[in-house]
């Protein structure tokens, strides 16, 4: 489940990319390496179930922080996109093949409206932020319609022919997009389009991409450089029908380099952060890390976290599960006590939680064992948030 920043040529991408994947000052490392380079590890935070239990954790892929599990997240820094690279302009096909793994999007629009259309810097309020929700839209929505353009009358064709079912000749057109087709159906149905696929016009084609994108492609608008927009802007976007998060890439990063020169404590998402040792601190220091103070302040943070939570938690509807071997001691195999939290869809039962641990988890399912409640479930067991649970395989 991975999440895709989008977005023009210079809104802060890289930053906001470099701010949401550096570790904690605290942690050295994720124990993860990516293949890709322009794919890094961020995190979510989850509430630790240690206290509650009264154990110390041992945690393995999801680091723990006075209670709070930072739960590990794929971002992806997509190719900055230009206007009509739909058509082939730009690193159009790079970021098509980006998009693809992206389970849902953060548009970084540069609220302050300091950079033209294809990502020239301008004077600050020169340049309407909300063209830009409007054109990242469009062009996703024109590259789905061109995907099902190029073999319209074939796809008719076949549909008349073998019978087909109209959501299952456009899902086999999206898997290469990782596009479901639940999502394709749900779009289907908003679409709201006559059962006959001969008789739609191109007009209702590009409105069906439209929602394909809203349901297969979740996305929020993060207003970045807010540090720097005027109050209109903001009002403006806030507006919008997507969800809007003022941020501040560029003061998360100066927030988590700071912290890891040890100069000042900062837990991303929290809305301050305590200085260190002020007297190490020079004037100028000072005064930028005031006006950072200040934003956060203002807006509660510097809303880079906040994307991140509201992508996985709200957007794609992720829980955090904590497997276990020992359901009493809470431990794997390995005796670490709640080692890994996992970010499953809302809705997941225990089998699909066996199938995410481990294929053989899956295939030789017992049943699972509930270690709050110590009771017995089947397969089918709908998983909670924050849910500790011990699966029984055969072996
Ligand atoms: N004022 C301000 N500048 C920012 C912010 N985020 C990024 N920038 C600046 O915007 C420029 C472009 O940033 P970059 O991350 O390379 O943009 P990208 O092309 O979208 O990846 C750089 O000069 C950044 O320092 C922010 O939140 N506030
Ligand atoms: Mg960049």
């Amino acid at each position: 489940m991975d999440v895709g920043i989008v977005g023009k040529p210079n809104v802060g991408k890289s930053t906001f990319y470099s701010a949401a994947t550096m570790a904690p000052a605290e942690i050295a490392n994720y124990p993860f390496t990516t293949v890709k380079a322009n794919v890094g590890i961020g995190h979510v935070r989850g509430k630790c179930p240690h206290e509650e239990f009264g154990v110390l954790c041992n945690p393995n892929n999801a680091p723990c922080e006075n209670g709070t599990r930072l739960i590990p997240v794929e971002l992806i820094d997509v190719a900055g996109l230009v206007p009509d690279a739909w058509q082939g302009k730009g690193l159009g096909n790079k970021f098509l093949d980006d998009l693809r793994q992206a389970s849902a999007l953060i548009h970084i629009v540069d609220a302050s409206g300091s950079t033209l259309a294809d990502g020239t810097p301008c004077k600050i309020g020169r340049h309407n932020p909300l063209e830009d929700v409007a054109f990242l839209e469009n062009e996703i929505d024109h590259w789905f319609f061109s995907l099902l353009q190029k073999d319209w009358h074939k796809i008719v064709r076949q549909m008349s022919m073998d019978g087909k079912k109209i959501d299952r000749v456009l899902q086999e057109k999206f898997t290469g997009l990782a596009i479901t087709e639940a999502q394709i159906s749900a779009a289907m149905r908003k679409a709201n389009l006559d059962p006959r696929p001969d008789k739609w016009s191109d007009d209702e084609l590009l409105n069906l991409c439209a929602e394909i994108r809203r349901s297969g492609k979740p996305m929020l608008v993060a207003a970045n450089k807010c540090d720097q927009a005027s109050d209109e802007n903001l009002e403006a976007l806030g507006k919008l029908a997507v969800t809007v998060i003022p941020t501040s890439a560029e003061y998360e990063l100066a927030l988590k380099k700071a912290a890891k020169a040890g100069l000042l404590d900062y837990l991303p998402g929290a809305d301050s952060f305590t200085l260190k040792e002020p007297s190490k601190l020079n004037m100028a220091q000072k005064k930028a890390l005031d006006k950072i103070s200040q934003f956060m302040e203002k807006f509660g943070g510097t809303g880079v976290q906040k994307c991140l939570e509201t992508a996985i938690y709200d957007m794609l509807d992720l829980i955090p599960v904590y497997p276990v071997e020992d359901e009493n001691k809470l431990t794997n195999k390995e005796g670490l006590v709640l080692p890994d939290a996992h970010l499953m869809p809302n809705g997941s039962n225990a089998r699909e939680l066996a199938y995410r641990v481990h294929t053989d988890l899956g295939d030789n399912f017992i049943r699972a064992i509930d270690a709050r409640t110590k009771r017995v479930v089947g397969h089918d067991h709908v998983l909670k948030r924050d849910d500790v649970i011990t699966i029984v395989a055969r072996r």
